[in-house]
């Protein structure tokens, strides 16, 4: 083992180690303050589109409202009412919503404001410390933002306060509130537009459904500008926070007529630029850890056509690779950290049959007229099976599901579970590993096409 990888190991055990307290630390809070346990998950239904104010909670004797009423609707249907009118008063209240952010991978936290007396925003940490930020009334819309720098670095971010300081005789009004993270977002383009990549204004990329430009699920990038018969280079590119010590590699898929540089940017300006040269059908493409520069923090990725041409050039399934499981629980609302089966995409759901905690769950197949397709998801991590107990999940599944544990050196342990009609906890304990190998990667797979659905939740590495 070089110098290098020792050093690796030993920042990798400490991520694991400082993960584990982390846990610890949530769930203690979670516990100590009686707050839903299941709250721990992404800021949801900030634009309160639901038309309900759930999962926020207000206060009970001047609650806030969601309403259509179109004062208080800054983007959509629907807008917060951060008030209770009563008799000519319009008394003061509060909204607030558990989650869980860790702030290094917070850029921001955004949202759309009119208010006729002084806003509270307050940021609660795990450790019971709190960032309170005072929002001037405006008396009309206007977009507030509380950066990254506000906020207490290190900490996790376990609640989020918006209240009105006084009672008025006009309204006040909150719209779009967003927690904007640092994970690399919309990698394989499933929202069907490009936000939060940027590009370039004057040639712009675009997502399209057009087969063509399409790898895996629905939507690919076109990573070009068509202008009567040229096809423009463009560049897409994305603002993320990953230490290079925790990211595996850097995958996507591409189908280039023309040669695309990517372009790693770090936090003290330097870059890695590797260009992939032109292949003119789907192939899958790699950045490994060891092209990028050991010990740097990552910011940006960049995505880009390097000459105009007479075809197009397309990139789907952008993914960031890391080290350690992420996702596992699905409550990033995405499939963010795992790959799927391009034909027969999994796909995450709140729909309840597939959520055993929490909000979201995984459904493992791709339904299709009145067939559950067969599906698979798999993430790569680097996990030492003598650092763990065990691997738990929470399954329901109506045909068989395989566990495909690989390891560094190329061998396999697989687990089969035959079909159950309800959720059960499993657990694949490190006995039944191979015993000082390393984890590589871990995939779940249904086996059969059915006649019925499978969902996974839960998965955890502990
Ligand atoms: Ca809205
Ligand atoms: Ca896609
Ligand atoms: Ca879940």
């Amino acid at each position: 083992m070089t110098n290098n990888n020792k050093i690796m190991k030993k920042t990798l055990k400490m991520r694991l180690i400082q993960l584990f307290v982390l846990g610890i630390l949530i769930s203690l809070t979670s516990n100590n303050s009686l707050v839903n346990a299941s709250a721990s998950h992404p800021l949801l239904n900030g634009n309160f589109e639901s038309g309900v104010l759930s999962p926020w909670t207000t206060n009970p004797t001047y609650p806030s409202g969601v309403t259509s009423n179109s004062w208080h609707v800054y983007e959509g249907t629907y807008g917060l009412a951060l008030y209770r009118y009563i008799s000519s008063t319009f008394y003061k209240s509060y909204v607030e919503q558990s989650i869980n952010y860790d702030v290094d991978k917070v850029n921001s936290i955004v949202f759309y404001m009119r208010a006729y007396v002084d806003v509270k925003v307050t940021v609660s940490y795990s450790d019971g410390t709190t960032t309170p930020v005072t929002f001037t009334a405006n008396g009309a819309w206007g977009i507030q933002s509380i950066s990254q720098s506000q906020l207490s670095a290190g900490k996790i971010i376990t609640k989020i306060r918006f209240e009105t300081l006084s009672n008025s005789v006009n309204g006040t009004a909150i719209d779009g509130i967003a927690v904007n993270t640092l994970y690399l977002k919309n990698g394989d383009f499933e929202s069907g537009v490009l936000s939060p990549w940027t590009t370039n204004p004057t040639y712009p990329s675009g997502v399209t459904s057009n087969s063509w430009h399409v790898y895996e699920g629905t939507y690919g990038l076109a990573l070009y500008r068509y202008i009567s018969s040229t096809f423009y280079k463009s560049y897409v590119e994305q603002s993320i926070n990953y230490m290079v010590d925790e990211v595996n590699s850097i995958s996507f898929y591409m189908r280039a007529y023309v040669d695309v540089k990517v372009t790693v940017t770090y936090s003290d300006g330097s870059t890695t630029p590797i260009t992939f040269t032109a292949n003119g059908a789907w192939g899958a493409q790699s950045i490994s850890q060891s092209q990028l520069s050991a010990g740097k923090i990552i910011t940006k990725i960049r995505f880009e056509t390097l000459s105009n041409s007479v075809n197009g050039t397309a990139i789907d399934g952008i993914n960031i690779n890391t080290l350690f499981l992420m996702n596992g629980n699905f409550e990033l609302g995405s499939l963010s950290h795992w790959n799927t089966n391009p034909t027969y995409p999994s796909s995450i759901t709140s729909n309840a049959w597939h959520v055993y905690e929490g909000t979201y769950g995984l459904a493992l197949y791709r339904y299709i007229g009145t067939t559950f397709y067969k599906s698979y998801i798999e993430q790569s991590i680097n996990c030492d099976v003598d650092m763990m107990s065990s691997i738990d999940f929470f399954l329901k599944n109506y045909v068989e599901v395989k566990v495909t544990i690989t390891y560094i050196d190329g061998s396999t342990t697989q687990i089969n579970y035959s079909a159950n009609y309800g959720w059960q906890g499993k657990s694949i304990s490190s006995a039944q590993l191979s015993a000082g190998n390393t984890i590589v990667k871990i995939k779940f797979e249904t086996t059969i096409n059915s006649p019925n659905g499978t969902a996974i939740d839960g998965i955890s590495i502990n």
